[in-house]
């Protein structure tokens, strides 16, 4: 994997230079490593508690959470942004906010993840300063190939397969694709869309260094095993990877 350098971005700044302390901690391979199981918590799509369903998974071995809703007024969506916060830290996880950069900042998440119709990522660098991760969902090869060059630290790509938790997803992109705009991105990766235990193993082994899930684990009878089973799965295919 390549380290976190590429070139200078709009406002003069490299990503060099971005390279802070919560940054550097996470270099491309440390952020990779930290991407493995990636719970997208949306409240809108949790059964039950997302909270106490997020620290079942947490306590199973997700390596990070992103708080996403669509629906949440203001006040609620930072409430929950800090209660899972909190969560992460105790857990070591990364703690990521879909959509909002001023959530993202309040909170003091870890980082943003930001699609291709929102905040432009030049300006949340700008906004956020060097430490703050940030996530960029590719839609094509060619954003794909952008994504360093704005400033992205790592993708998540997909979706790989069908999924009913997006809307707008747009039809499954499958595995060669995701696959190819990874190696177009060359930064640390999740696959999404549709990943359950049975196929993760598949989307590690074509490149990306994590899975990224909503039902998979929000909607399973016991998130705490559901969250186990991708693991295993995860790591199984991951020695494959690394080794390859
Ligand atoms: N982005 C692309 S697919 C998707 C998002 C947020 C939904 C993933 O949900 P699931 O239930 O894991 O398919
Ligand atoms: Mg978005």
């Amino acid at each position: 994997m390549p380290p976190c350098v590429g070139p200078v971005l709009a406002n003069g700044v490299t990503s060099m230079t971005m390279t802070g302390p919560r940054a550097s901690a996470h270099g491309a391979d440390a952020l990779a490593r930290r991407l493995a199981i990636y719970l997208v918590a949306d409240p809108d799509q949790a059964p039950g508690d997302l909270v106490a369903m997020a620290e079942l998974a947490l306590g199973a071995g997700a390596t990070a959470v992103q708080l996403r809703s669509k629906l949440l007024p203001d006040g609620p969506f930072l409430s929950l942004a800090e209660r899972l916060l909190s969560r992460c830290r105790r857990a070591g996880a990364l703690f990521v906010v879909n959509d909002r950069l001023d959530v993202a900042l309040a909170v003091g998440a870890d980082g943003l993840h930001l699609g291709t119709s929102d905040f432009p990522l030049p300006l949340a660098r700008r906004l956020g300063g060097a430490d703050l991760i940030l996530g960029y969902s590719p839609e094509t090869d060619r954003q794909a190939a952008e994504a360093r060059s704005l400033g992205a630290h790592y993708v998540g790509v997909g979706p790989v397969f069908a999924t009913a938790s997006k809307d707008d997803a747009g039809a499954a992109i499958g595995l060669p694709t995701m696959r190819r705009r990874i190696a177009a991105a060359g930064l640390p990766s999740v696959g999404i869309g549709g990943i359950t235990a049975a196929n993760a193993g598949e989307v590690v082994a074509n490149g990306a260094d994590g899975v990224a899930v909503i039902s998979a684990i929000l909607r399973a009878a016991d998130p705490a095993d559901a969250t186990r089973a991708l693991a295993a799965a995860v790591t199984g295919a991951l020695t494959g990877h690394r080794d390859a």
